[in-house]
């Protein structure tokens, strides 16, 4: 399928400020490496020639000792700083990196042997292909069906690890429409060079029409309710339930308190070990009669019972 699309973008794209900054970081890590290694090399091979064995240099001036203090500070203080100036730009780029803002859009990946499965919150699905609107935050939920791969979105200059049972986060504003790449930077088997994906950014009235010609009749949340049933899971958490189970309306983003005294921010990753690990964070004052569904609910189908118990409000008994 991917040999039948347009060609994307190769080469210096930088499609958000983010990866302009990050290309300057990068050149100028560069000179600063240039910077260090050619004075001392070349100091390296100038005293090993003049002063190699048998050679009639003049060795009887030993340098001073203030001069030896002078450049031995200089040659310990001026590194220090040029670096330090390197550690606290990248240290500000990671951090923007790793926090996305709040109101982004978020859509769910999920990688597998051998491609990328995208799902947006109104349910659309995409298979190595992604298209989103230009100029607004989105937000990827990323997590895997089998081994460890990483997405990378070249042109943005970022890209996060797909690891089973956890879900990480990469997040960015696609400035200029245009398609673009996806690839997989993990080695994840005998396709790994194959899984690959185009990225499509399109203007907000273009994505929103590409949204209902994509739409699909459930939302993620919507799909997730049925699977609530399904598994059984309103059995014990419904409205009607004789079983001491907790609530799950407003559940998410709320703090949690283990039986071992533990408080914890009910997120994404939350809900998901509560439904496969039920015993890592039971909740304080609750009987541990959690089933365990390791094996038994697949990626997709955790992704949307996710989405429908964040969807919950407060009071609410599914
Ligand atoms: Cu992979």
């Amino acid at each position: 399928v991917n040999d039948l699309l347009p060609a994307p973008h190769i080469g210096l794209v930088q499609l958000s400020s983010y990866a302009a900054e990050w290309d300057w970081l990068f050149v100028g890590m560069v000179l600063l490496s240039v910077f260090f290694l050619v004075p001392i090399v070349a100091a390296i091979v100038y005293f090993a020639i003049k002063y190699r064995k048998g050679s009639p240099a003049d060795r009887s001036q030993r340098v001073r000792h203030r001069t030896q203090i002078a450049i031995e500070l200089s040659w310990t203080i001026i590194p220090f700083v040029l670096t330090l100036i390197f550690f606290v730009w990248a240290a500000r780029m990671y951090v923007s990196w790793a926090t996305p803002p709040n109101g982004a859009l978020e859509i769910n990946v999920v990688g597998k042997q051998w491609m990328w499965k995208f799902q947006h919150p109104g349910g659309q699905r995409e298979i190595n292909a992604l298209h989103v609107p230009a100029g607004r935050p989105v937000k990827l939920l990323l997590t895997s069906q089998d081994v460890v791969h990483a997405l990378f979105l070249p042109e943005l200059r970022i890209k996060r690890d797909a690891i089973p049972g956890r879900i990480t986060t990469l997040w960015f504003i696609a400035e200029k429409p245009g398609t673009y790449r996806i690839n997989c930077t993990e080695f994840c088997g005998t396709d790994h060079s194959a899984m690959t994906g185009q990225l499509t950014v399109l203007g907000e009235a273009e994505y929103q029409a590409w949204l209902s010609q994509a739409g699909t009749d459930l939302s993620l949340a919507a799909a997730g309710e049925q699977l609530f049933r399904r598994y059984g899971c309103s059995g014990c958490h419904g409205a009607n339930s004789t079983v001491h189970a907790p609530s799950l309306g407003g559940l998410f983003g709320s703090v949690v308190h283990t039986t071992d005294g533990r408080a914890l921010t009910a997120d994404e990753q939350y809900i998901r070990d509560c439904l496969l690990l039920p015993n890592k964070n039971r909740v304080a004052g609750y009987p541990p009669v959690m089933p365990n569904f390791q094996g038994q609910i697949g990626e997709d189908d955790l992704l949307k019972l996710i989405a429908f118990i964040r969807s919950l409000p407060a009071g609410a008994r599914p």
